[in-house]
């Protein structure tokens, strides 16, 4: 049985992005949570250590094969399941995924950095002061929305690459959460994708369990004292 090591739910954007691919594509698997840490020598990158050499999540583990990095899983799960058809079915449409899963995984620094993943936490007032005062925010999200708009228009949605879910969906799934908990603004259209992915199942079945988390991590709260006050 396939394994997938990940951090916490409620922070770990690149452990959700992972578990989705399995769990929405309905692939079995068995999850192995650890506590994000990234001081050396702790369990987090004691147990890592023996499966990657970046000391990160998610880490997918086939028998004696270790996948690390979210990309490089997306490839090995639809390379190893063609018959779940996580790419878009058309070439030109899977370099076009491709492409946008790239430029989320290389890309978009201001809007990770500034507005970590937090599944529990209401960030309303800390993302509106985001967008008054970092203009490199306002532009990622401003690609985001014209990203999406864009799938939309080429492909009449619902999803990124039309009617189906594609591992690009899943890959801006964190995204959408961020929107939510900063309250950032975005047109009807791409609100109304928010909760299309806010619905699907496995979607809904991560967030359950990162809210039932409440193991709250300094490191990964930089806003703690705003949200306190
Ligand atoms: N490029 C990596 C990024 C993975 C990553 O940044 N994981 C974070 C958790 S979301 C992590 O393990 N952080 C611990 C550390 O960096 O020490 C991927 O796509 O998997």
């Amino acid at each position: 049985m396939l394994q997938l090591v990940i951090g916490n739910k409620n922070y770990s954007s690149w452990s959700l992005r992972g578990w989705l691919m399995l769990a929405h594509f309905g692939i079995p698997f068995e999850e192995v949570k650890l506590r994000l840490s990234l001081a050396e020598g702790s369990e987090f990158k004691q147990r890592l250590a023996a499966l990657t050499p970046t000391g990160q999540v998610p880490v997918l583990v086939d028998g004696d094969l270790a996948v690390w990095d979210t990309l490089a899983i997306a490839e090995y799960l639809a390379e190893t399941h063609p018959e779940r058809r996580m790419w878009p079915a058309e070439r030109r449409q899977r370099a076009r995924a491709r492409s946008l899963c790239a430029e989320m995984h290389a890309g978009f620094s201001a809007l990770r950095s500034h507005c970590p993943m937090n599944l529990e936490a209401e960030l309303s007032a800390v993302g509106a002061e985001l967008m008054r005062t970092r203009a490199e925010v306002v532009r990622d999200l401003q690609r985001i929305v014209q990203m999406w708009t864009g799938q939309f228009q080429a492909h009449g949605g619902p999803y990124l690459f039309g009617d189906e879910v594609t591992i690009p969906d899943l890959y801006f799934a964190p995204v959408c959460t961020r929107i939510r908990t900063y309250g950032l603004p975005v047109p009807p259209a791409v609100s109304a994708y928010i909760e299309r992915i806010d619905a699907l199942p496995a979607m809904q079945a991560w967030v359950a369990e990162a809210l039932a988390e409440q193991d709250f991590l300094d490191f990964d709260e930089p806003y703690r004292k705003s949200r306190a006050g």
